[in-house]
C-alpha cells in the first residue's frame, strides 16, 4: 500500500515537472503599456507565438521598424496582436516600434536552431562536471576522519537499531 502510495505520489511529481518543460516553448505575451512594451527584448525559440496585449489606456500598435513581418492594427486598450516566429526566422531579430507613440520600441530575437539544444545540455554536462570532481575529494578528506568518526555513529546506529527492535518486541507483546 505505502509503496503503491509512493508510486503515486512520484509520477504525480514526474507530471507537474514534464508540463512546465513543455509549455516553456509555447506562446508569450508581451504587455502593451502606457508607453512601452513589456517586455521590451525577448528571446524565443522557433515556433513560438507572441501575443502583444494593450493593457494600457491609449491605442498603440505593433510595427516593424526593419521590414520584417510584425504589423498590427491600431489596438484599442484590451486588443491583442498575435505573431508566430517560424523555423526560418531562427537567429534573427524583429525590431518594432509603436507609431503612435515612436519612442515605444522592442524587438524579439528567435534563438538559433542549434541553440535551445546545445544550452541546456552544455549546463547539464557542466553541472555534474563540479560535483564529480569535488566528492572524490570530499571523500578523501572523509576517509580519515571516519576512522575515528565513524565508531560512535554505528553505536548510535545499533543503539537505535536495538531500541527500535525492543518496541516492535514490546508492541507484539502487548498486542
Ligand atoms: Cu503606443
Amino acid at each position: 500500500m505505502k509503496r503503491l502510495l509512493y508510486l503515486i505520489i512520484l509520477s504525480l511529481a514526474a507530471l507537474l515537472i514534464s508540463v512546465p518543460a513543455a509549455s516553456a516553448q509555447d506562446d508569450v505575451t508581451v504587455s502593451i503599456q502606457d508607453f512601452s512594451f513589456n517586455p521590451g527584448q525577448l528571446t524565443v525559440a522557433p515556433g513560438t507565438t507572441v501575443t502583444w496585449v494593450n493593457e494600457g489606456q491609449a491605442p498603440h500598435d505593433v510595427t516593424s521598424t526593419d521590414g520584417k513581418g510584425l504589423a498590427s492594427t491600431t489596438l484599442q486598450p484590451g486588443d491583442d496582436y498575435s505573431f508566430t516566429f517560424g523555423a526560418d526566422d531562427a537567429g534573427m531579430t524583429y525590431a518594432y516600434q509603436c507609431t503612435i507613440h515612436p519612442e515605444m520600441t522592442g524587438n524579439v530575437t528567435v534563438s538559433g536552431s542549434d541553440e535551445p539544444s546545445t544550452s541546456p545540455s552544455a549546463s547539464a554536462s557542466a553541472s555534474p562536471s563540479p560535483s564529480a570532481s569535488a566528492s572524490p575529494s570530499a571523500s578523501q578528506s572523509a576517509l580519515p576522519d571516519t576512522g575515528g568518526g565513524s565508531l560512535p555513529l554505528l553505536a548510535a546506529g545499533a543503539l537505535l537499531g536495538l531500541g527500535i527492535l525492543a518496541l516492535i518486541a514490546v508492541r507484539r507483546r502487548v498486542a
